[in-house]
């Protein structure tokens, strides 16, 4: 099966690194996106998200003439979805099921300008059965063509799943270099998306069904969050025994078959914290230390600001004429994890929320960013420099272990009164 023009639907995180990834391979790449703002800035060589490398690979695929982007679906010969799986919402609230309506309307819009011998292969972290699911969608819209779920290998367009796997920061290097997992709904499905992702793939592209590498994508990131749920379980026992956790951890580690991951102040972004539920909502009674996981990340924010305000009423304690206005609290870091600038899904971030509410001055550190963002805009918080920070506060709580603190934590650890969510001081 050859690729020569291959669409890429969503251009967000994963849909734009891999089409300009593409692109860089020589391969005529139409990008779509219903963002038509996303489509103008990718059309200008420009991006709109921000991802280390990503800014070079896309200006250079769009100005030697390989990648384009659009709000309208054209024909191709292979269609990659890449669109958001978020939880779904009604009037009631959120749940923890998965929002398949994004693919949904993918398919919809892909469905008119497919062709027999077409593949469509599904990327979008998805519950077990979402790429059947679109396969007959897909079916619905062209009753003229046939589809894998009625005709096998025979079928005119071969449908698989591929997940994504990519670190946010460490995307155009990880794409290249990660082995693939590849669920086709036939092998020849597989084979066909094999052979469209060996255009840039240097890992290995691993063969399997559809509904196996669904599951697969979300045990990797439920097996990060139930090993970060139990490092974050010891930081709240060791506590209560009076125990430093970072040192308890550092000396099990050395164990050969130990590997403890970090505590922190809760599990943030838009995967590991949403993923683990996708099989909890499919499984309710069978996936117990997966939901339990999932509540104990969940739980560690308030953990962390129950620490918070023991340093406020110790301060109290030592200065009993300051009222809460005059304490200033120091919040070092609100982005989801070290070193980058995405605030999504940010435990931190909620965290100095809810700081902010206690009435004290509030001053945020956050080297990656350079305006706080709407739900911090108050009249009691501003966005300071570390050492301004560290002058001023009374209490200062570490919730992101970014570069820039760790270079300072000798200043750090002068503080009197001090929250250390993520083992700066160790
Ligand atoms: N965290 C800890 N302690 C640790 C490690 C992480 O508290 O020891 C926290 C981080 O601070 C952050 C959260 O967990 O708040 C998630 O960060 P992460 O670096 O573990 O993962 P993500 O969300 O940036 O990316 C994950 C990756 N999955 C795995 O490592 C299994 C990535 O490969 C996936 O492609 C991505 O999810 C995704 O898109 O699903």
């Amino acid at each position: 099966m050859s690729f020569n023009t291959i669409s890429v639907i969503g251009l967000g995180y994963i849909g734009l690194p891999t089409a300009a990834v593409f692109a860089s391979r020589k391969k005529k790449v139409i990008g779509v996106d219903v963002n038509q703002h996303a489509v103008d800035t990718i059309n200008k060589g420009e991006i709109h998200i921000v991802e280390p490398e990503l800014d070079i690979v896309v200006h250079a695929a769009v100005t030697e003439g390989y990648l384009h982007a659009t709000t309208q679906p054209e024909p191709a010969d292979a269609y990659l979805i890449a669109v958001p799986t978020p939880f779904y919402h009604d009037e009631t609230g959120s749940s923890h099921k998965a929002d398949l309506s994004y693919i949904e309307a993918a398919s919809k819009a892909i469905a008119p300008v497919l062709q027999a011998g077409n593949l469509v292969v599904l990327e979008s972290t998805s519950p077990v059965g979402a790429t059947e699911q679109m396969a007959a969608w897909l079916a619905e819209a062209r009753p003229d063509l046939t589809f894998p779920q009625t005709h096998g290998e025979d079928s005119d367009i071969r449908i698989a799943h591929c997940p994504e796997r990519v670190l946010p920061g460490h995307v155009i290097r990880e794409l290249v270099e990660n082995d693939r997992v590849i669920g086709g709904m036939t092998p020849k499905c597989s084979q066909a998306a094999k052979a469209l992702y060996k255009i840039f793939v240097e890992g290995e592209c691993v063969i399997t069904n559809a509904r196996t590498a669904e599951m697969a994508k979300l045990t990797e990131n439920s097996f990060r969050d139930v090993n970060i749920a139990f490092a974050n379980e010891l930081s709240v026992i060791c506590d209560k025994l009076d125990i430093n956790v970072w040192e308890l951890i550092a000396l099990a580690n050395r164990h050969p078959r130990v590997n403890i991951l970090q505590p922190g102040a809760g599990v943030g972004g838009h995967c590991i914290a949403v993923d683990p539920w996708f099989i909890v909502d499919s499984c309710p009674e069978e996936a117990k230390l997966i939901h339990t996981a999932r509540l104990v990340n969940d739980g560690k924010p308030q953990w962390v600001l129950e620490q918070i305000r023991k340093q406020l009423d110790a301060v109290h304690c030592t200065h009993p004429a300051k009222t809460r206005s005059d304490i200033t609290v120091a919040c070092l870091g609100i982005a989801f994890k070290p070193d980058i600038d995405d605030l999504r899904e940010s435990p931190a971030l909620g965290i100095a929320q809810q700081v902010a509410t206690l009435g004290c001055k509030v001053q945020i550190v956050e080297p990656n960013i350079e305006a706080l963002p709407a739900k911090l805009q108050a009249d009691n918080v501003s966005l300071a420099p570390l050492h301004q920070a560290l002058t001023q506060a009374d209490v200062v709580c570490v919730l992101v272990k970014h570069k820039p603190f760790i270079e300072h934590a000798d200043q750090v650890r002068e503080s009197k009164h001090l929250v250390d969510a993520v083992g700066l001081l160790g």
